[in-house]
């Protein structure tokens, strides 16, 4: 019988190069999918294997939904990487974002404890814990310093995942992700934000691109490198928790000028610097150190920021033409 995942958020950037890695992989692949007034499972298609996972109807905010989910799949693992993820949205909406994001990690842990607690569980933890950084490198040692109702929410799916591994002896893994982009990275996050434009700004479409603060700075890696460290934290003797970086960052102004310039265009002739996109607490920086990843698991970043921002623009180029032709 093939060794069975089942992934939440499966319909999100990462669950769909997770569930692309895991079925290259040999496992039967289940995703948890929230009912939506439309389908979300573009990204699946985009990767070609929407037929090759099977979807199941649940909730993370719905236990009784989890554990009818993980009596179907009789999964091994469990990776949940079900999120209200994008920060600026939990200032919007931040009691649905603490209920999916924080609590929404609970109900897996309890699905897991009252079903198969021999379930190995990845949480989706993330850079944003550090907020306000401690320390000019984060590590797994770094006291943390939530910034936005987004990072606090992570902050308790972090701690409740150590806690369930310590009180309960469950294979829990916390994988400290820094950001992480792709050609299916959605479009409100601002490299996806800026490819887009870029394509757009280069056929013709559109003239010019408002940011907020082109001066935070990121750790930015591919998605693609980032989900075969979820999966390799599950494979180890023990579970522990990670930093999955690249160790380099770099502002958000000089990813625009990569973009750019990778179409022949300067971004100074088209970025508009927006106040409506500045956000009521800033992560100013951010830069991993993967050293443990590295160390324990031979995980390391194989794409650079300029391979990755080239791949998006392309991907966008590509996309935008196809629109035109079809207009
Ligand atoms: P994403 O593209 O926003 O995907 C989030 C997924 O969660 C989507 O499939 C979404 O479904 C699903 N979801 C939302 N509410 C749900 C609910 N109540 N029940 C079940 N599923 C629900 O995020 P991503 O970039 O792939 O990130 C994956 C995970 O890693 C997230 O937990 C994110 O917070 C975390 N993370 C991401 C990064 C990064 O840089 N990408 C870094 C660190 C940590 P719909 O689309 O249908 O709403
Ligand atoms: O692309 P972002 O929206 O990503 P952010 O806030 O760092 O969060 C992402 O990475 C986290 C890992 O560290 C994940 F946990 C989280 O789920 C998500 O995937 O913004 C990056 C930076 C910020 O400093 C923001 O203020 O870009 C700055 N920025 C400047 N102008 C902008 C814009 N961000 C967006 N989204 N849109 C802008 O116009």
């Amino acid at each position: 019988m093939l060794k069975g995942a089942l992934i939440t958020g499966i319909t999100g950037q990462d669950g769909a190069y997770l569930a692309q890695l895991l079925l290259k992989k040999g496992y039967k692949v289940y995703g948890l999918m929230p009912r939506r007034s439309s389908s979300m499972t573009w990204r699946l298609e985009y990767l070609g294997i929407i037929n090759k996972v099977e979807i199941i109807e649940g909730d993370v905010t719905d236990l009784s939904s989890l554990i009818r989910a993980i009596k179907k799949a009789t999964p091994a693992e469990v990776y949940n990487l079900a999120a209200q993820s994008f920060v600026g949205t939990s200032w919007e909406q931040p009691v649905l974002t603490a209920q999916i994001t924080g609590l929404g990690v609970l109900n897996i842990l309890e699905a897991i404890r009252l079903t198969d607690p021999s379930i190995r569980f990845y949480q989706a933890s993330t850079s944003e814990m550090f907020g306000l950084i401690q320390e000019q490198k984060q590590s797994e040692k770094t006291p943390f310093y939530p910034r936005s109702p987004y990072a606090v929410a992570k902050l308790y799916g972090h701690w409740i995942t150590v806690n369930y591994r310590e009180s309960f002896k469950i294979f829990a893994c916390s994988g400290i992700l820094f950001n992480h982009e792709s050609p299916i990275r959605g479009i409100e996050f601002v490299t996806r934000k800026v490819t887009d434009a870029v394509a757009r700004i280069k056929l013709g479409l559109q003239k010019e691109l408002r940011l907020g603060n082109i001066d935070a700075k990121r750790d930015w890696g591919f998605a693609g490198d980032y989900v075969e460290a979820m999966w390799m934290m599950l494979q180890q003797e023990a579970p522990d928790d990670y930093v999955i970086a690249t160790g380099r960052t770099t502002t958000v102004r000089e990813m625009c000028d990569i973009a750019f310039k990778h179409v022949g265009l300067f971004y100074e002739d088209h970025v508009v610097v927006d106040p409506k996109f500045y956000r009521p607490a800033e992560v100013d920086v951010l830069l991993g150190t993967p050293d443990k990843a590295k160390e324990r698991l031979g995980w390391e970043a194989r794409t650079t920021l300029e391979e990755l921002i080239q791949m998006m623009v392309d991907a966008d180029m590509e996309r935008v033409r196809a629109e035109i032709k079809n207009l």
